[in-house]
């Protein structure tokens, strides 16, 4: 049991709480913010502190380097939290209970013993307990620096999930090169689809003031291996390649190295225009690209370890080579020529789509398809998990095993523009899971989505994987405590998309709050749940995109929502199949078979890929309409057993955060109930049927939800907000 979880239950008296250091509960039971997300080091409980004690009884740091000392001094901080003193330094390993840090070349015992092998690559790193000259000896050793401090991290995760430390055995190393986190962050501090606050980027103080929050969020993003941070908003200002934001990025950039996080830009398309003076962006005019190519070698002249650029084109309103006439694959390889010399990347997003008449589903491929084999092999092609927009629930994006010749990327949403903002706990290891295990059947049954973004499907030149930041100048970094879970789940599945999201959350669980088993099992439940209900009261079945434009809030009654939902008089859904925008096609075909033969679409897919008839008979005997009211109505009421069980936690967690969960699922469960409402009443509209026997008809009539209106909603700005309330 957990110190902190310990100290409040045992029920001890009012004036020993007064009194806490006295009595011994110490910092533990201090009100906790979250700034420390799950780095937190709390005192171990003694038994587990003693043993502990025993396995580490000194610390022998091989070797000096900026990341190397970063190393020694997360382990001395770590340990002198959780044990409750640090382990001295010693200069050899003379010791029994010496933990050996280094690399090859910085520590003779870990060259001698050929610790850091091959496996390691780059970044990784082995743990090993082992006997040498007659002691008992742990060994973090890596081929490289940066692996240490992985190795360092992954260390104190065994410590602070109070794994026994005496034999010891690990070696991991990425599954794939660019784990990167994609802020939409604007240069006035605004964050499109953020949650969480301004902008972590003070621009304004840069370079002068380097808050110290920006170590922490380099330091944050090691503890997961997360190494590539798009600091900008992909729609893009091309003020962030002036020199002025230039010299602010590099100086970001000085204090994330260390951590092994690299930046990257946002390329806006036209930058050659609004800020080169040049009166074309042509990508094949000779002009921009030697303006590009000066451009590159002005910021490795400022950033030697620049990444390279992201780039949104032609999507949105963004400026990109269509408008020259010419493709995405001419714009993207100018970039990356101008990049090549200098080792930086382009990752090129496949988000594009425009109004008409074709199937926004499809839009995405039919673009992109034909340029397999046409780009540059320093060019990653970013696409979205779902071949929409990060709904709750998509079918995996069928770009992913239809490029075989092009390092394809996959992007997924940490911040939850269409899972509740900020307050609904909804975690997202299960929907990056089931991403990841998608079979794309492209090479036969295995071909999956994690296989094809880790490199191994066809052996591409470049793997990578981004998600959206959900990170924000709040205290506790992401809006909410447990939206700290999904940037968590996002570093993990990135070093290894091979982890289950289960196992992830009950780690997460552990280092955040307590390893107190009465607390892990039903919160690691709840999380788990949460996903699916989040479906349920929004999206059953399939639906997608039935938010308001804002994406606060219900609106399946708008032109938006319509053209997804497809509900008349009839029935409901979207027909993907050959009879309608045969969207299916572009899947592998035992894929398309599955998807399009009404018998075997799973039915979490139903109304993704079909449209039926109100009275369409599901599996389980009841009709199309009845399993939307249950589906909805489930949601609801997991929302509401999601806060039973939380209510019966008061005690076993810190009296703050413990306040804050319960509010925010509290407004979670008005809102899910709203979402149901609000839905219901709209088909129910259409469909003229009563609800099934026992369930609720909506709180209010339907003109009540469509007449509501949300003017300032976080993370949208300019016509996006809809219309004003008045
Ligand atoms: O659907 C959209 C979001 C936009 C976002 C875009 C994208 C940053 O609503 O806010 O723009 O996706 O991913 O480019």
């Amino acid at each position: 049991m957990n110190s902190d979880a310990a100290a409040t239950r045992a029920g001890r008296p009012l004036w020993c709480l007064a009194l806490l250091v006295l009595c011994g509960a110490g910092q533990a039971a201090l009100a906790e913010d979250g700034y420390d997300l799950w780095l937190r080091y709390r005192p171990l409980p003694p038994a587990q502190r003693e043993a502990d004690r025993r396995a580490v009884r000194a610390i022998v740091a091989a070797g000096r380097s900026p990341t190397l000392d970063i190393a020694r001094a997360e382990l001395a901080r770590g340990l002198d939290g959780l044990l409750g003193t640090a382990p001295p330094f010693a200069a050899a390993p003379t010791r029994d209970g010496s933990l050996v840090l280094g690399t090859a070349l910085t520590s003779p015992l870990i060259a001698a013993l050929r610790l850091a092998p091959g496996a390691a690559g780059r970044e990784g790193y082995v743990i090993r307990s082992l006997r040498y000259a007659g002691h008992r000896l742990i060994v973090i050793a890596a081929n490289e620096d940066i692996g240490v401090l992985y190795g360092t991290f992954a260390f104190l995760r065994l410590v602070q999930t109070q794994r026994p430390l005496g034999n010891l055995a690990m070696v991991s190393a990425p599954r794939i090169q660019h784990r990167i986190l994609d802020h939409f962050d604007n240069l006035d501090r605004t964050v499109e689809r953020g949650y969480a606050g301004e902008s972590i980027w003070d621009w304004q103080k840069l370079p002068g003031y380097l808050d110290p929050r920006y170590t922490d969020y380099a330091r944050a993003c090691a503890s997961l291996g997360i190494n590539g941070t798009v600091l900008n908003n992909v729609n893009a200002d091309a003020d962030s390649l002036t020199p002025l934001y230039l010299r602010k990025t590099a100086a970001l950039a000085a204090v994330f190295r260390p951590y092994g996080l690299r930046v990257f830009l946002t390329a806006r398309f036209d930058a050659p225009i609004e800020i080169g003076g040049l009166h074309t962006a042509d990508p094949l005019d000779p002009a921009v690209r030697a303006w590009w190519r000066s451009k590159v070698g002005e910021i490795y002249g400022l950033i030697p370890d620049f990444g390279g650029f992201l780039v949104k084109a032609n999507s949105e309103g963004q400026p990109g080579p269509e408008n020259y006439g010419r493709s995405h694959a001419d714009g993207a390889n100018m970039l990356a020529e101008a990049l090549a010399p200098h080792g930086g990347i382009v990752m090129w997003r496949a988000f594009v789509y425009s109004q008409g008449p074709t199937d926004r589903a499809r839009q995405a491929y039919d673009s992109f398809k034909p340029l397999d084999g046409k780009l540059d092999r320093k060019v990653l092609l970013q696409v979205k998990n779902g071949p929409i927009d990060f709904q709750p629930r998509e079918p995996f994006h069928p770009l992913f095993g239809a490029m075989p010749r092009t390092s394809l990327m996959l992007e997924v949403q940490i911040t939850k523009e269409y899972l509740g903002f900020a307050t609904h706990l909804v975690y997202l290891g299960p929907l990056f899971e089931e991403t990841l295990r998608s079979d794309t059947f492209a090479r036969g049954p295995g071909s999956t989505v994690a296989r094809v973004i880790d490199g191994s499907l066809f052996a591409s030149p470049k793997s990578g994987i981004a998600g959206d930041a959900n990170i924000g100048s709040d205290r506790n970094w992401c809006g909410s405590i447990f939206d700290q879970a999904n940037w968590y789940a996002f570093g993990r599945l990135a070093w290894d998309p091979n982890l289950a999201a289960r196992d992830v959350a009950e780690e997460w669980v552990r280092l955040t709050f307590s390893n107190d088993p009465a607390f892990v099992a039903p919160v690691v439940r709840m999380m788990m749940a949460s996903r699916e209900a989040a479906v349920d009261y929004m999206t059953p079945l399939g639906l997608a995109h039935q938010m308001a434009p804002s994406h606060y809030g219900p609106a399946p009654w708008i032109e938006a929502s319509r053209y997804f939902n497809h509900a008349d008089a009839q029935g409901i859904g979207f027909d993907r199949t050959a009879t309608g925008s045969d969207a299916v096609a572009q899947y592998a075909p035992p894929v398309a078979t599955r998807f399009a033969d009404l018998k075997q679409v799973p039915e979490a897919l139903l109304l993704w890929f079909h449209h039926v008839p109100w009275d369409y008979r599901m599996a389980s005997g009841r009709t199309v309409w009845d399993e939307l009211v249950i589906r909805y109505s489930r949601g609801v009421q997991q929302v509401t057993e999601m806060r039973q069980v939380w209510a019966g936690l008061a005690g076993r967690v810190d009296a703050e955060r413990f306040a804050q969960v319960s509010a925010f699922l509290a407004i979670q469960e008005q809102e899910a109930r709203w979402w149901r409402d609000a839905s219901l009443g709209y088909f129910q509209s259409l469909s003229r049927r009563a609800l099934p026997a026992g369930y609720s008809p909506p709180q209010h009539d339907l003109a009540y939800y469509e007449a509501l209106c949300f003017p300032y909603v976080p993370g949208v700005w300019g016509e996006r907000r809809g219309p004003l309330c008045r």
